[in-house]
């Protein structure tokens, strides 16, 4: 049985949607906003942060490495082999290095602090940071698709839809990505997305 430390509103949302697309049996550990540092939360999480996983004698920090164990769990096609592994891992480390941070810059200013924190000028030049990093995606998803690997739905699509869906769900203009756009609606709306999602807007 997988261990899911966290709540659907924080970043466990992410590893609560790999466990429905793997099919895996999960549990939803409650740890809410301000215990990410209680002592019982440190063991599992060193860094003071959710989510995290125990699997067994397994336990794991960083929601997308999670996400990686669930599928590898799965196998394919949710984790696919051999070049596509490799494939999964760069969407993966892209999503994490290059989609998130600048994604998390303008959603910060937007809509997740308190409206006297939000600074506009941070939220614009988050958007315009992004906006390159999109561009790479509508040009990759143009020349292949639907999925991030081509023919089937990988981890790859749930971790790079699951970092941008804060910004789907709360307004940001995709107008000039309409494939970003199309591929983030297919991901965010199935069955196992619309599961975790019902558990964090619901
Ligand atoms: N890179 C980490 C980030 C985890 C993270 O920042 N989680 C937030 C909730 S979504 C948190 O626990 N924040 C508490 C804090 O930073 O003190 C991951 O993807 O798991």
């Amino acid at each position: 049985m997988l261990r899911i430390h966290g709540i659907a509103r924080s970043r466990a949302f992410r590893c609560i949607w790999a466990a429905e697309e793997a099919g895996l049996p999960y549990e939803v550990v409650p740890v809410g906003f301000g215990a990410e540092h209680k002592p019982e939360v440190l063991k599992v999480n060193p860094n003071g942060k959710i989510p995290a996983l125990q699997d067994g004698d397994l336990t794991l920090f960083e929601s997308l490495a999670i996400n990686l164990h669930i599928a590898a769990k799965a196998g394919a096609p949710l984790m696919p082999a051999g070049d596509d592994a490799s494939r999964v891992l760069q969407w993966t480390l892209w999503a994490a290095t290059e989609a998130e941070p600048t994604h998390q810059q303008w959603a910060y200013n937007t809509y997740v602090r308190p409206p006297e924190q939000r600074d506009p000028a941070l939220a614009r030049a988050g958007a315009e940071a992004l906006a390159p990093r999109l561009a790479v995606l509508e040009k990759h998803l143009a020349a292949g698709g639907p999925w991030l690997l081509g023919a089937n739905f990988t981890i790859a699509d749930c971790n790079l839809a699951a970092v941008l869906y804060g910004s789907w769900l709360n307004g940001f203009d995709y107008a000039p990505y309409p494939k970003v756009k199309a591929w983030l609606d297919a991901c965010l709306n199935r069955p196992a997305a619309l599961k975790a999602r019902k558990l964090r807007e619901g």
